[in-house]
């Protein structure tokens, strides 16, 4: 091991050149190139370059300090022999210090005063080329990031609080994930108004919530309505429960649904298919898995049924119950919730008339179920009762044509209503 000292290169004949960053401190490994300190003229930041690899023993200057060319930086203990280095050229940051306004002619000193802060009006960042690089890695806008250091230059702290706080930010809040150009989420103190209470969102509610609004901002949803005649499917429906009571076993109109949703995507296999993470190939699958939104007291759960066209509907019903027991008593595995091609979201047990259902990513259609009605339907030149069904089917557009669309749900409607068309 060989003490070496860093001495400042050659920064243009500057003289009292202000030291404004030290980026290592004594027992920091370095590697070559890192940057070591980063200098200020009146016109430029610099950031001085350590000329080789190795351990920080002491750092001789501080931020604040004077400097010119040959002045020692710091003492590094490297493998080589000893000696003086003088660093590599500096790296040349963006002028700091544009001319102010036009009201001050250029003629003006160019004084340490004029310098802009950091992000003050939205303007660039005032940072070195070493936390903007650092700020590039991360992704963030260094424009966006208030400086706390000197002259309210942006440091590598301010850049790291930066990411922690967009991270814990909520959803929906500016900077969390937010589009660029909204405006920030209004921070209201609600407690002014009266009184509030803070309850955390729940785990499942982060989760679900994230992949929500991922969904909803990225794909192009359109939602096509329909209404299917189920007076027949809820006769069949009574006459299979009353057999199946004492199995224990509740065949909802559920297990019809997907039933029929699964004969449905067999007849139009787009709508089970996937986009591939380019979005330039149509991933069609030759299974039918169809998840279920279950409500939980914690939030929504989607366990998947597998292989719904080979079963019976007294098996679904049966795996319908399972599996929504399964997800409220918090036991589902991440493999229960995987591997869907289509997803049905019953509101029908609670109510409504229609709703607009959120994809499922990386799936393209989703289907919602509300609740049935005795309706006046026209039918051979008179109005008679009928059980209908709404229908809200949700697609991806880049997939799926509004012709497309129309056609699923009149065909599952058809399914719904006759039943005898499952056996097809
Ligand atoms: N029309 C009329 N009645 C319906 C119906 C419909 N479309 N769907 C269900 N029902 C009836 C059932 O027959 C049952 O009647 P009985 O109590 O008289 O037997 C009752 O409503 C309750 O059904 P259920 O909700 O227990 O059972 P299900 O099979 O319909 O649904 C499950 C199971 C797990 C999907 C459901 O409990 C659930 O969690 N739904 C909510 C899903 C959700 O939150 N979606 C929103 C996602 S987007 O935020």
């Amino acid at each position: 091991m060989a003490e070496q000292q860093v001495l400042v290169p050659d920064i243009g004949g500057f003289k009292d050149v202000a030291v404004i960053e030290v980026m290592v401190k004594a027992g920091d490994i370095v590697a070559a190139e890192d940057t070591l300190v980063t200098l200020e003229t009146d016109k430029a930041a610099m950031d001085v370059p350590s000329p080789f690899a190795g351990t920080v023993k002491e750092v001789k200057v501080k931020v604040g300090d004077k400097v010119g060319e040959g002045k020692l930086i710091l003492v590094m203990e490297t493998s080589g022999a000893a000696a003086a280095v003088t660093a590599p050229a500096a790296v040349l940051a963006a002028p700091v210090a544009p001319a102010p306004v036009a009201a001050k002619p250029a003629a003006a000193p160019v004084a340490i005063a004029t310098v802009q802060p950091a992000a003050s009006s939205g303007g660039k960042g005032h940072a070195s080329p070493a936390i903007r690089r650092f700020a590039r890695e991360l992704g963030v806008d260094i424009a966006q990031v208030k400086g706390s250091g000197e002259k309210n230059r942006v440091t590598k702290e301010d850049v790291q609080n930066f990411v922690k706080q967009s991270l814990a930010q909520p959803r929906g809040a500016a900077g969390g994930g937010a589009l660029p150009g909204l405006l920030p989420w209004p921070d209201v103190d609600f407690a002014k108004f009266g009184e509030v209470e803070t309850k955390p969102l729940s785990r499942i509610k982060k989760i679900s919530g994230a992949n929500l609004h991922r969904n909803w901002v990225m794909i192009p949803h359109v939602t096509q309505f329909e209404e299917a005649d189920i007076s027949e499917m809820e006769a069949f429906r009574k006459q299979l429960n009353d057999e199946h009571a004492k199995a224990g076993i509740k065949i909802t109109p559920l297990a019809f649904l997907l039933k029929a949703a699964a004969a449905t995507l067999k007849h139009f296999p787009d709508f089970a298919a996937s986009l591939d993470a380019s979005g330039e190939n149509l991933i069609v699958k030759k299974y039918i898995h169809i998840g279920v939104a279950v409500d939980t007291p914690d939030g929504l759960m989607v366990p998947v049924i597998r292989d719904v066209d080979q079963k019976g509907i007294v098996q679904l019903a049966k795996e319908l119950g399972e599996i929504s027991a399964k997800a409220r008593d918090k036991k589902l595995t991440a493999a229960d919730m995987q591997g869907g091609c289509f997803t049905i979201s019953s509101l029908g047990g609670i109510g409504g008339t229609s709703f607009t259902p959120i994809i499922n990513a990386p799936e393209v259609a989703i289907l919602g179920v509300s609740r049935s009605s005795m309706k006046p339907v026209y039918q051979d030149g008179e109005f008679v009762a009928r059980l209908m069904l709404p229908l809200s089917l949700s697609y991806d557009h880049r997939v799926i044509d509004g012709a497309a669309g129309a056609r699923f749900t009149t065909y599952l409607a058809h399914v719904l209503s006759d039943m005898r068309r499952l056996a097809l």
